[in-house]
């Protein structure tokens, strides 16, 4: 029986940061898996895309969950994969295979080889992960701890309802905000992202307690320009519908991924929720929580390695550093 639950965020295909991570948890490959004696594993989901370790993350993972030494919960990349190989109806897929998502989904496709057995058998295996954790003092998603939206999901994706639910759908909005996370409209602001899109939605800062009015829920990164191409304006102060939106834990905390936090040292948002992505795709720490039964995280209990040079396309364990206690 676990003593306690070791949380790892996104991973995508950096196969050497988690074996770097694992072993600097305790963790040991033995019979073709790695496990602890005392402690189990927790994926946050995203195993997949970007990274050049794509088959050996999956293996690692895998194997751990089928030892009992790992669980897991899906991210949304596992599910564009499903979308990818799900036939929608009318001649396509549910995940549109479009130059960009298949840009996306390229490091996966390749890996596995596209419409293949192996192919085929990693999709089986992403449709039987729960969507969500509930460890009793420990909760953890991929995106966001919503349980109106839990509800309305039941049991899961063997649901071939779930997996083919069309937009605007209550079921696919569900989905959106445990695998994505909920999103505000901007009231006709927009702003320019990373990869130069326009944007009218923000990421609603759903585990932020002070989230209560427009220009507070906004995840908007810093120094980000309006489509115009001036600086962003300052959001207006107008009040939220909280009825509708998730809200912050109040009780249980709530481990997640998703959202690519940046910064120098990783830290938890609060007592009772932390993100633990934090960028490993794009240079960023692999970070894992080690939670051992408290009621309030501490930030003492985050471990982090990064990668030095884990840029190329082999798959074999790159040197790496601790990056923090
Ligand atoms: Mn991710």
């Amino acid at each position: 029986m676990a003593k306690g639950f070791d949380v790892i965020g996104d991973i995508h295909g950096h196969s050497a940061a988690l074996e770097s991570l694992l072993i600097e948890l305790g963790y040991r490959e033995t019979g073709g898996a790695f496990g602890h004696p005392q402690r189990q594993v927790v994926f946050v989901g995203d195993l997949i895309d970007r990274g050049p370790g794509q088959l050996r993350t999956l293996q690692i993972a895998r194997r751990m969950v089928e030892a009992g030494n790992a669980q897991m919960v899906l991210g949304n990349h596992e599910f564009n994969a499903i979308g990818w190989v799900t036939p929608n109806g009318s001649g396509g897929f549910m995940r549109k295979h479009s130059k960009k998502n298949r840009k996306q989904h390229s490091a996966f496709l390749s890996a596995v080889g596209e419409d293949s057995k192996t192919h085929r058998d990693w999709i089986g295996w992403f449709r039987a992960l729960p969507m969500w954790l509930d460890l009793g003092g420990l909760r953890v998603v991929h995106a966001c701890w919503h349980e109106p939206s839990m509800k309305l999901l039941g049991s899961g994706l063997a649901e071939d309802e779930i997996v083919s639910a069309a937009k605007g759908t209550d079921l696919h909005d569900a989905l959106e905000i445990v695998l994505k996370g909920p999103e505000l409209y901007m009231g006709g602001m927009s702003y320019t992202d990373w990869g130069g899109n326009c944007r009218d939605h923000a990421r609603f800062r759903w585990w932020d307690p002070a989230a209560d009015t427009l220009a507070a829920g906004c995840e908007i990164p810093p120094n980000s320009l309006d489509c115009s191409g001036e600086p962003f304006a300052p959001l207006p102060q107008t009040p939220l519908d909280s009825g509708r939106l998730p809200t912050a834990p109040t009780e249980v905390p709530v481990l997640y991924g998703h959202y690519w936090r940046s910064g120098a040292t990783p830290q938890i948002d609060g007592p009772l929720s932390a993100c633990l992505d934090w960028s490993v795709a794009g240079g960023g720490p692999l970070v894992a929580y080690r939670w051992s039964g408290e009621a309030e995280l501490n930030r003492e209990n985050l471990v982090a390695v990064r990668s030095q040079r884990e840029s190329g396309a082999s798959e074999s364990p790159e040197p790496l550093m601790v990056w923090s206690q």
